[in-house]
């Protein structure tokens, strides 16, 4: 058996914390011979109800659950951390406006930022979750100046699931017929679900779906499922997100699928004339436990224009948080 990895994981006594923990618990985003320390954040009015999930955990008898601890200091919570899920976040809350929310995000996410810098492994590998994901990413990131900012990374993994599910259930093919999806830009409807590259059982998808539906119905599905979800469920998407969060940490840690992209918020290189330093949802391969952008991706005027307004979006958040940004 392995040594124990770290994992950190906050706001875990939240609706997603509930799959995700168990699952990670489970062996399911580090492998079956990976043995894992929870390492679990919550807000000090939470704690109790994480001592119930923790007492769960414990009665699941998971062989490779190797120790947990519980507490309301990211201090504490992210010694030592291997990987860190940053899913607690505030929610927008009655008569809140973006600028607000994005500002009560903008305060826990450099006390994060901070308490990863001075206290995680060097290699820590880091998933926001917590929405607005991508610029909550950006604050963690620029209040850890001793890290790699290539250690921060944005869940853009939801989209890029749920846009493949749509196109398998359209060509009526199987979701392992689907390849080289891309969800472009910001966790937000303003992403731009990308299909022009993707292959369907070896057919390009463009040629097997209109364009009116590619741009009336399969882009907004993608962008307003989180909306379509709550309608429909009552409650925002939870097992899901859980689902992609460990499929993101899982292909960043083990490696990517050969002759297959995943969508990963990460630091902008300027690649595709994406402005450098913002996180932003890119095709990426996994390999060695490192991510890369995919090169050479040819874009039409179309996917130019949607790139450019869900950059313009990531623009605009970070310059509402400037103030706060060291
Ligand atoms: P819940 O409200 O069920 O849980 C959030 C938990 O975070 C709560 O238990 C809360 O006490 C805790 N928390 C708040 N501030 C904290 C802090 N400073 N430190 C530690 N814990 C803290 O939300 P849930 O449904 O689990 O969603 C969590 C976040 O994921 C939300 O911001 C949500 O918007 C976001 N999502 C992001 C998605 C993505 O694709 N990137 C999709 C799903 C989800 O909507």
């Amino acid at each position: 058996m392995k040594a124990p990895v770290r994992v950190a994981v906050t706001g875990a006594a939240g609706q997603i914390s509930y799959s995700l923990l168990f699952r990670i618990a489970a062996g399911e985003m580090l492998g079956k011979d990976q043995p894992v320390i929870l390492q679990m954040l919550e807000i000090t009015p939470a704690l109790e109800a994480l001592k119930g999930v923790a007492m769960e955990l414990d009665d699941c008898a998971f062989p490779l659950l190797a120790g947990m601890v519980c507490s309301d200091d990211p201090n504490v919570a992210f010694k030592d951390a291997d990987y860190a899920l940053l899913v607690g976040a505030r929610p927008r809350g009655p008569g809140m406006e973006r600028k607000d929310l994005l500002e009560a995000n903008a305060a826990i996410f450099s006390v994060q930022g901070k308490a990863l810098n001075d206290h995680a492994s060097r290699d820590v590998k880091v998933l926001v979750v917590g929405n607005p994901a991508n610029t909550n990413a950006l604050i963690a990131q620029r209040n850890a100046p001793d890290l790699d900012p290539r250690n921060f990374t944005a869940m853009m993994r939801l989209d890029h699931n749920r846009a493949m599910s749509q196109l398998a259930e359209k060509t009526g093919k199987s979701i392992n017929d689907v390849k080289q999806v891309i969800i472009w830009g910001n966790h937000s409807a303003t992403q731009y679900p990308d299909v022009h590259n993707t292959s369907v059982a070896g057919t390009n998808a463009m040629e097997l779906i209109e364009q009116d539906w590619y741009e009336n119905d399969f882009i907004p599905t993608v962008q307003q499922r989180g909306a379509a979800i709550i309608k429909a469920r009552g409650a925002s998407s939870a097992a899901s997100a859980a689902n992609a969060a460990i499929f993101h940490m899982r292909d960043w840690a083990l490696g990517s699928a050969d002759g297959d992209y995943v969508t990963m918020g990460v630091y902008s290189d300027g690649s595709y004339g994406i402005e450098e330093g913002l996180i932003y949802g890119f095709p990426c391969v996994c390999k060695n436990g490192d991510w890369s952008i995919v090169p050479g991706i040819e874009l039409n005027d179309f996917s130019k224009a949607k790139m450019a307004a869900t950059e313009t979006e990531l623009k605009e958040e970070r310059d509402g948080v400037k103030h706060l940004l060291p």
